[in-house]
């Protein structure tokens, strides 16, 4: 496998990781257990950036567009109002204040207010957003799989699927790779056959929240490596999250998939980011047993750069937070993902067919000129 190590831009965003606790004014709070965000390593500065950032329009009485970033790992929709082109709050106040909290400990809060939401042609009408008072970002487009069922209100998607706008009650993402020219696209109510190659992986959603599956265990070059920390749902589910620009591992794992790549070592002394030889061969890509299938990222996606010129590439799985696994935007890039919601319209329950699924995406070839793009965009789609 032929590789290149550049040095890359180092270009410093907020991150804007997963949700991992949802909080509204009356009570309602949804942590999930175990779950302490712990720092972040040197890696910060090498953040793959890469999030889905769409063109969101809101507003009853008049039309306001944001760029949003589509955030799989929560559920609340909020605009900010700092700025001339701030929300004008032109919803139907619900008089209470939201907030969130973000795995990176950053939060985001304000009042919140019924009104309608569109993307793409889809218009989402009166749901819950929040008037973000002071936040880095401008929008982000809630996208998790939490339910009216189960929060009170129903986010973005979940409302598409009501009014019975979206003929199946999916999306499918394609997430373009940070160092190359293509854009990210997202499809609601269907998967874009062109985006994707052979058959996808379905692997059913076990609990409302993000969009959280099972690991049934991971490999390096055929061999298991899940013998401290096994699998599955320790400590917390894992979680498939546009938010985080990483792949997260519960420490151990992480450990043990790196120590199985030769050459691999900590790439800084907080011990949860890792550096490899650009000249590691593909066999060496960290695999997910995922319904009995195994992925392996591409090396494209775990290669995240080399800063240091020192011939050593970062490694795309890190350990920063406690909370265990979260397949964030590097495998985002190797698989396109369709996000369904089941078959079941009684209350959305798990294990009614609701599932993420996973086929090789397909990408433009990489240019020998290497571009840092930042934040990617996401090409408004067909449908
Ligand atoms: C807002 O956008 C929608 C959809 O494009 C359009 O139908 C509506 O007329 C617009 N409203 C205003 C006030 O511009
Ligand atoms: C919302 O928060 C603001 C600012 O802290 C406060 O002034 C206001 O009273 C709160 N509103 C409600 C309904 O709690
Ligand atoms: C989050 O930030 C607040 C305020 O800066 C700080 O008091 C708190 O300790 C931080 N929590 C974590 C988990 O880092
Ligand atoms: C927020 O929006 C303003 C203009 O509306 C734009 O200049 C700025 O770059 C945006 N910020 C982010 C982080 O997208
Ligand atoms: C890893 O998990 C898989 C699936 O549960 C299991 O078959 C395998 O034996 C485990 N490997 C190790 C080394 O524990
Ligand atoms: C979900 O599926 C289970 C098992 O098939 C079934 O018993 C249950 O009734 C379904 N729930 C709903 C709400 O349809
Ligand atoms: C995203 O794409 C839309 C439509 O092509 C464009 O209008 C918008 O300016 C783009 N935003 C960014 C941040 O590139
Ligand atoms: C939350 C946290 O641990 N943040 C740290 C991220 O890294 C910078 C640079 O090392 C630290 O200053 C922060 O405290």
């Amino acid at each position: 496998m032929f590789r290149i190590c550049l040095i890359l831009a180092v270009l410093v965003i907020a991150p804007l990781v997963e949700a991992l606790d949802l909080c509204v004014d009356d009570g309602e709070c949804l942590r999930s257990p175990g779950q302490s965000p712990n720092g972040n390593g040197s890696g910060d500065t090498l953040y793959n950036p890469a999030q889905p950032v769409g063109t969101v329009t809101v507003g009853i009485k008049y039309n306001q567009s944001f760029e949003a970033v589509f955030d799989t790992g929560s559920y609340q929709t909020w605009f900010t109002t700092t700025g001339i082109t701030g929300y004008a709050e032109t919803g139907t106040p619900l008089h209470q204040n939201g907030s969130i909290v973000y795995g990176g400990n950053y939060t985001v809060e304000g009042p919140l207010y019924l009104d309608d939401v569109a993307f793409d042609g889809f218009t989402a009408k009166n749901i819950q957003v929040m008037a973000a008072q002071s936040t880095t970002f401008n929008a982000t487009l809630g996208m998790g799989y939490w339910t009216k069922s189960t929060i009170g209100v129903a986010g973005f998607f979940e409302t598409l699927i009501e009014q019975k706008s979206v003929t199946t009650p999916e999306f499918g993402l394609h997430l373009g790779r940070t160092n190359t020219p293509e854009k990210s696209s997202l499809t609601l109510g269907s998967r874009d056959s062109t985006k994707h190659t052979g058959e996808f992986v379905s692997v059913p959603v076990i609990q409302q929240g993000g969009w959280s599956i099972q690991i049934d265990g991971y490999s390096v070059n055929g061999k298991m490596l899940n013998s401290t920390t096994p699998v599955g749902t320790i400590p917390n589910p894992p979680l498939v999250d546009t938010g985080t620009p990483y792949i997260n591992a519960p420490h151990d794992a992480a450990v043990a998939i790196h120590s199985a790549i030769p050459g691999a070592v900590p790439a800084d002394d907080t011990g949860n980011v890792w550096k490899y030889p650009c000249s590691t061969s593909a066999i060496y890509m960290p695999t997910l047993i995922l319904s009995g299938t195994s992925l392996s990222i591409a090396p494209e996606d775990f290669n995240m750069g080399s800063a240091a010129g020192d011939g050593m590439s970062e490694s795309a799985i890190r350990s920063p937070l406690a909370y265990g696994w979260v397949l964030g935007s590097p495998w985002l890039m190797s698989f396109y993902t369709v996000f369904h919601w089941g078959t079941s319209a009684k209350e959305w329950e798990v294990g009614n067919g609701t599932s993420v699924n996973f086929a090789p995406a397909v990408h433009q070839p990489a240019r020998s000129h290497r571009h840092w793009l930042g934040v990617e965009n996401v090409s408004e789609a067909s449908e």
